[in-house]
């Protein structure tokens, strides 16, 4: 039993030390989730709070908002936001999927209709979102995000919740690259 422990423990070490390892780069580094937690524990008590969290979120929410509303109305139409290039074909993003299915071991959640999540952030129904609805749906998600963080669920994010979440978002990001290069490599070789 000791020495089940002893060598967990052991491997712990050297898995943190291969982090830290793998992750040096230039200038001091502070540790995973250490600079979330300076950017967003606004009253500094060394934790994130649930109001913390949504606010910083409805921030960057409000940002891109404004970003999308290209002619500047106050208003995202559908049009806005599938400005950006070709959409990936059921095809593509069948075989994306799959391979992050694979890469990250889980079992993703069925992907909504398409269109299905506009319709549902026009609350009132007039086909455009207004910065209200728009605030209204981040500020959910800015809920069920917390709540997946905090881990031992007593409300506030500590370092460690914040380290493990910051740790969990680059491997997804990881695996989101190198399944967009898979597909890409598909298509390159398929041709059009
Ligand atoms: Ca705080
Ligand atoms: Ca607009
Ligand atoms: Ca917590």
């Amino acid at each position: 039993m000791q020495t089940k422990i002893l060598t967990l423990a052991l491997l712990a070490t050297l898995a943190a030390g291969a982090w830290q390892a793998s992750s040096a780069g230039p200038g001091p580094r502070v540790n995973a989730g250490g600079s979330a937690l300076k950017h967003l524990d606004v009253d500094g008590d060394g934790v994130i709070s649930l109001a913390e969290f949504v606010d910083a979120r409805l921030i960057r929410a409000e940002n891109r908002f404004n970003r999308r509303d290209d002619n500047g109305d106050g208003f995202i139409t559908e049009d806005e936001i599938g400005r950006n290039g070709e959409p990936p074909s059921d095809e593509q993003r069948a075989e994306f999927r799959e391979c992050l299915e694979q890469e990250l071991g889980i079992e993703l959640p069925e992907p909504p209709e398409p269109g299905s999540r506009f319709d549902e952030a026009d609350a009132n129904g007039d086909g455009a979102i207004d910065l209200a609805e728009a605030l209204a749906v981040a500020e959910q998600a800015a809920e069920s995000r917390f709540n997946a963080i905090d881990g031992n669920a007593d409300g506030v994010l500590d370092t460690e919740e914040l380290a493990a979440a910051v740790r969990k978002g680059r491997a997804v990001r990881e695996a989101r690259r190198s399944c967009r290069e898979q597909v890409q490599e598909v298509d390159d070789l398929l041709g059009g």
